[in-house]
């Protein structure tokens, strides 16, 4: 069934793993039905489809479940390869490559958790922020060796690692209005920071990575079951 069959995808808007699937389904120009889900009242397909984490995304292919964003992305490579690929052809580009995602969902990942949701003091915020920014330090050099001089992770266009890491910038959006300063911050990332416009700018991203921190802001507060006007 490689390639053929019904697309469904099971997400949230504002969630980075179901971003970066969406950005890769517009890279390869799939059709497919976007079911937005609601967190606190699952739904009984995604639940079904993803019993062992009942977390977004959920890719169903032809009615059959793929979980885990990562995984998600690599099976589309794999699914459809006359489809524009995101993973690079050479073994080892592709071993370093899934190296930098890793890294990304292990760093970035729990850093915009601690900022966004988790820290309960200003002094909590202050340590989330300083480890994303450390984590982007080391991939600012990362960028610069995968590049090539290129405009990309991937080169000339978006591969693994620029949708791993490009679908945490609408969050970033609602980090910055929360900090009131840039999170990739164009005098200590450079690169990094030209890498984020022009990502934000690309056809894949549009209308997929949300960039209106207050709809952002707004969002956080009823994940974190706070009345936006008490809040206030
Ligand atoms: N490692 C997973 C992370 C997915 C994830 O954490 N999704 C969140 C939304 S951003 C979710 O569904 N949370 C619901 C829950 O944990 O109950 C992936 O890459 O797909």
């Amino acid at each position: 069934m490689a390639g053929g069959g019904e697309l469904k995808l099971l997400g949230v808007w504002s969630s980075p793993y179901a971003i970066r699937v969406r950005v890769v389904l517009n890279l390869k120009s799939l059709p497919y039905e976007y079911v937005e889900e609601d967190l606190a009242d699952k739904s009984a397909l995604l639940l079904a489809s993803n019993p062992v984490n009942k977390t977004v995304p959920v890719l169903l292919h032809g009615g059959r479940p793929v979980n885990e964003s990562q995984v998600i992305v690599q099976y589309l490579d794999e699914a459809w390869p006359d489809r524009p690929p995101v993973l690079p052809s050479d073994p080892y580009e592709r071993a370093v490559a899934r190296f930098w995602a890793a890294y990304v969902d292990d760093k970035v990942g729990p850093a915009w958790l601690g900022i966004v949701f988790r820290s309960k003091t200003e002094e909590e915020r202050a340590a989330a922020v300083a480890q994303a920014v450390a984590a982007l330090e080391t991939l600012e050099e990362a960028f610069k060796e995968c590049s090539r001089g290129k405009p990309f992770f991937g080169g000339d266009g978006i591969g693994f690692v620029d949708v791993v890491l490009g679908c945490y910038l609408g969050w970033f959006t609602a980090i910055n209005k929360l900090i009131g300063r840039r999170l990739i911050d164009p005098a200590r990332t450079p690169a990094l920071a030209a890498w984020e416009e022009r990502f934000r700018a690309s056809e894949a991203a549009k209308g997929v990575v949300p960039d209106d921190a207050d709809k952002m802001l707004e969002f956080r507060l009823i994940l974190l079951g706070v009345s936006a006007s008490k809040a206030k």
